[in-house]
């Protein structure tokens, strides 16, 4: 379960690394089994925070890890804690999870963004780490994830709060940092079967286009955070969904 010297090595150059058929075809049938609950359920009876797409279809569903028994069992799989507790040199705790649907035809875009260009505002320093489950085939039709390998090296980036481009506030690069900043052949499209696994840096510069495709593009993110990096108290404290008051070191 533990990483190569060859795998850490790839990890600190690139910035991310993507493990192939880590979850087993049984673990990925019950996380997809739960989905469909998960999306229709009522925020107000289950506590689970959801966002939209403008067209209404859910597009993020938040804390399935605290809610569904599968979710919180491969939030602790040792495929995918050992690396991240390797990688910090330190317990880590869940920041937050959420579902991420892109819907075939209607999952729309996610902009170029270090998640540390806005997590720095929650009050922490640049120590979480970000694994994403495939739970779909991810294709570049279906609007696979993008990476800029080597962009966690450049530092947090200012960022910008986008509000027209999709039904939900993100934060982005501006137009003329990503001109002077990211050359094409750095760019890799994170294709991958259901149980792939990418683990990724939280300056790790990244977005994903529109779903163009009648394949659905469902994936599960867990962003831990280094047990010793508590959110020091900050002006406007985001709710608990996004960043978790819940310093449980994840075993
Ligand atoms: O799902 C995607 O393609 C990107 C998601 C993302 O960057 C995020 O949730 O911060």
């Amino acid at each position: 379960m533990s990483w190569t010297d060859e795998q850490f090595a790839s990890y600190r150059k690139d910035g991310y690394l993507l493990v192939r058929g880590l979850l087993s075809g049984h673990e990925v049938s019950a996380l997809n089994g739960e989905v469909p609950n998960l999306l229709q359920g009522d925020e107000k009876a289950d506590r689970m925070h959801r966002e939209r797409e403008k067209s209404g279809a859910v597009r993020q569903v938040y804390s399935a890890d605290r809610y569904s028994a599968p979710f919180r069992t491969v939030t602790r799989h040792p495929g995918i804690l050992q690396p991240v507790r390797a990688l910090r040199g330190n317990d880590v705790y869940v920041w937050h999870s959420k579902i991420n649907v892109k819907d075939a035809f209607e999952g729309a875009v996610w902009l170029w963004h270090q998640d540390y260009g806005y997590w720095m505002w929650d009050g922490v320093e640049p120590k979480l780490i970000s694994v994403m489950v495939l739970l779909d085939r991810a294709t570049v039709n279906n609007g696979c994830l993008m990476v800029v390998a080597g962009s966690h090296k450049w530092g947090r980036q200012e960022h910008y709060a986008d509000t027209v481009t999709t039904s939900y506030k993100q934060w982005c690069l501006d137009l003329p940092t990503l001109k002077q900043r990211v050359n094409e052949e750095d760019i890799r499209h994170i294709t991958g079967e259901p149980g792939d696994v990418l683990f990724f840096d939280c300056n790790l510069l990244h977005g994903s286009g529109h779903n163009m495709s009648p394949l659905p593009r469902k994936t599960f993110i867990i962003a831990f955070n280094d047990i010793a990096n508590k959110p020091r108290p900050v002006e406007n404290p985001r709710p608990d969904w996004v960043v978790s008051r819940e310093f449980e070191a994840v075993s």
